[in-house]
């Protein structure tokens, strides 16, 4: 992360947890969906050791819903995406990705049903409320499309249970893997999840009452102290090892599902009405690149394989067949950490490459314990 200033200005949205973030001692945000997302507290390495071991808090308001309330909402919403979310329960959430009709990832949410006719898309960074309006008007569908007052605020970590458990009420603790329940918190119900983006566990309040954003801060941690709480963030270090993609770093509009590997989300012979569905269907067997994770024993300096924009050329010789997208060390597994988009056909049979000098093993995504411990 370079050490250059940016203006906040109006057009760069605050939250209404970002005073409390400030007093926490953020020490750098970064740009979501046109609003602030904190990305270091104290240190990379020291938020991660921390988040590993113990309770954050993380203000993820800048993962904005979209709300989609009418008589054609689940109709609307399930045009948006190619996973079937036909048995879909109340309160559940999906991890839903959004193709265009050519099978272009344009984003890779969380889709919540709250009722039949009332939906959230939890959103990655891109402004996919304007595609739901557009698509609305053009199906001359009976929904609205709007952004909520609705600010996400995740806890994470190996002690998320017992923290939440203390706010919340022990129900928490049955509540499974991306199942949701209506929870109270000083007398007002909100919408709380098992999600959140780690793989440490916790979860996700939707704060749609904003009065109550810095009571429900400050609540959290004064139950928490012997836990250890602290301010956190969604951390570079623990996604990639969870072989997390991030939409806008590695998955772009100019990557499709099949190359993102969000296939396997995706059950092609549903019998769905989704706007990209078809052109998955007939682009399955024809695709031409794919991710793979790159693991280097050494730690690996990118800036002379750095390209102008902002990843880094995989090379053969001098042909460009890849690009690395993410990268970081690892401070568990004492390796370094990378993942690529490739070309198919220079795969094929591969299991080395060369980057700025060092030569790193290629293995499939999610990085497996083993080729991490080998
Ligand atoms: N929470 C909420 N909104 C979000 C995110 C979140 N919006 C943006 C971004 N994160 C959406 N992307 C993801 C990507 C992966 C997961 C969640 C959100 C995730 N994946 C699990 C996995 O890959 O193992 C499980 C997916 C599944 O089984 O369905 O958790 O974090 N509110």
């Amino acid at each position: 992360m370079s050490d250059k200033k940016l203006g906040i200005t109006k057009r760069v949205r605050v939250t209404p947890f970002t005073r409390r973030v400030e007093q926490a001692g953020v020490k750098a945000y970064t740009v979501y969906n046109h609003m602030l997302l904190p990305a270091v507290f104290e240190s990379a390495e020291a938020d991660y050791w921390h988040l590993c071991e113990h309770v954050q808090v993380w203000d993820v308001s800048a993962e904005r819903q979209v709300e989609v309330r009418g008589p054609d909402s689940a109709r609307l919403v399930q045009l948006m995406t190619p996973r079937d979310l036909s048995k879909q329960q109340l309160l559940q959430g999906k991890y839903a990705p959004m193709c265009d009709s050519a099978g272009r990832v344009l984003n890779d949410p969380i889709v919540i049903k709250l009722a039949q006719d009332r939906w959230w898309i939890s959103l990655a960074d891109s402004d996919i409320r304007l595609w739901g309006q557009g698509l609305a008007q053009g199906y001359g569908f009976d929904v609205e499309v709007f952004e909520p007052d609705v600010f996400p605020l995740a806890v994470q970590g190996p002690k998320a249970d017992d923290l939440m458990a203390r706010v919340f009420g022990e129900e928490i603790r049955s509540i499974r893997f991306f199942r949701g329940m209506m929870l109270a918190f000083n007398g007002v119900d909100f919408y709380v999840a098992r999600s959140g983006w780690s793989k440490q566990g916790g979860f996700e309040i939707y704060v749609h009452d904003t009065s109550l954003a810095e009571p429900l801060w400050d609540e959290l941690f004064s139950q928490g102290t012997d836990l250890n709480v602290r301010a956190g963030c969604p951390n570079g270090i623990e996604r990639i090892e969870a072989g997390l993609l991030s939409y806008g770093s590695d998955m772009t509009e100019q990557e499709n599902l099949f190359e993102c590997g969000l296939d396997a989300f995706i059950d092609l012979n549903a019998d769905i009405e989704s706007l990209s569905l078809p052109a998955l269907r007939a682009m399955a067997d024809r695709q031409t690149r794919q991710y793979v994770g790159i693991v280097f024993d050494n730690p690996v300096d990118f800036s002379s394989v750095a390209n102008t924009i902002g990843g880094f050329d995989v090379l053969d010789g001098d042909r460009v067949t890849g690009e690395i997208r993410s990268q970081t060390w690892s401070p568990r597994y004492k390796k370094h950490l990378a993942m690529a988009i490739v070309q198919k056909s220079w795969l094929a049979g591969r299991s080395q490459v060369e980057i700025a000098g060092q030569q790193g093993k290629i293995v499939d995504l999610p990085f497996s314990k083993d080729s991490l411990q080998a």
